[in-house]
């Protein structure tokens, strides 16, 4: 493991550009249960398509709030974990870190990181079913109603994420994929790779010839094409190939 470490370090170490693409494991160690897993996934007892869709919403829409409250509230209770940490700490090293991530909890920019691309939204905003959006809670503070309704028109509020079946914003996905296509270097961390769009990115690197680095503890759908595969937990993980990182470039590093 210290020699693929080292090669991945040595990798990022000549990137002028690297894009870096997480998915809900890079936040497991911070608390947030992932989708899939079994046992505590979020989705381990319930049907995405029931919770994650306007359609679940609108069949009940009190149950999907109420989903939303509980996760919100754990969100609420974690901070940025090592591996968070270690991807804002790569700006140091780097001349361009562009975080692409899946996750809504925010916790990359808590972290540091100072460019961040939120394919699919963000816990704190809400938006309604009429299309008024850039609430937050706020807003519907002196509320009772279970959904609360938009301060604007009435409608139902729900949360500004991407649910299945939604387009993901015009502006991220398209710079996404941009970024993707012309990085030097693809930095894949804690996703199953199973949600388009956002799984074709890897695909977007690979494609353009660049080097994909994967860091996860279970192999994914992403793994066949990564060139480098760091078997385990992200905040064990990323933190050593910093470390690295740190030494290649106190030793003037490799040609860029
Ligand atoms: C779209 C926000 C165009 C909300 C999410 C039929 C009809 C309509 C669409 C489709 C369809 N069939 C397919 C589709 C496309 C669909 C899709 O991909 N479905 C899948 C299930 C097949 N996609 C969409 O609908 C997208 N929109 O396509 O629009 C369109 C429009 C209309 C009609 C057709 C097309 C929108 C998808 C976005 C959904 N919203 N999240 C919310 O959070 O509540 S998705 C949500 O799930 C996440 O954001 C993320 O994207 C995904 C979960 O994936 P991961 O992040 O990878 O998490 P997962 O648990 O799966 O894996 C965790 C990984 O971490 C594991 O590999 C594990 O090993 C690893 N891990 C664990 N511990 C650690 C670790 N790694 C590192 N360190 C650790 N310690």
């Amino acid at each position: 493991m210290e020699q693929l470490i080292r090669r991945a370090a040595e990798i990022l170490a000549r990137s002028r550009c690297l894009v870096v693409f997480t998915g809900a494991g890079i936040s497991k160690e911070s608390g947030i249960p992932t989708f899939r897993e079994a046992q505590e996934g979020l989705w381990a007892h319930y049907d995405p398509s029931e919770l994650a869709t306007v359609e679940g919403f609108r069949r009940n829409p009190r149950r999907v709030w109420e989903w939303y409250t509980y996760r919100f509230g754990r969100i609420e209770q974690v901070t940025p974990n090592p591996g968070h940490r270690a991807i804002a700490a790569l700006e140091r090293y780097l001349p361009r870190v562009i975080v692409i991530t899946q996750n809504i909890d925010d916790l990359h920019r808590a972290a540091g990181s100072s460019d961040v691309i939120e394919l699919h939204g963000n816990w704190r905003y809400y938006k309604c079913l009429s299309g008024h959006t850039g609430f937050t809670r706020a807003d519907f503070a002196d509320q009772t109603d279970v959904p609360p309704r938009c301060p604007r028109c009435g409608a139902l509020l729900r949360p500004d994420v991407v649910w299945f079946g939604e387009m993901l914003p015009a502006e991220a996905i398209e710079r996404a994929f941009a970024e993707s296509s012309a990085c030097d270097a693809m930095l894949v961390v804690g996703t199953s790779g199973l949600v388009q769009p956002a799984a074709s990115l890897p695909l977007y690197a690979h494609r353009a010839g660049r080097p994909v680095i994967e860091v996860n503890p279970n192999p994914s759908d992403i793994t066949p094409l990564a060139d480098i595969f760091l078997q385990g937990p992200a905040g064990q993980i990323l933190p050593k190939v910093v470390d690295t990182l740190a030494i290649i470039a106190g030793e003037g590093g490799p040609p860029r």
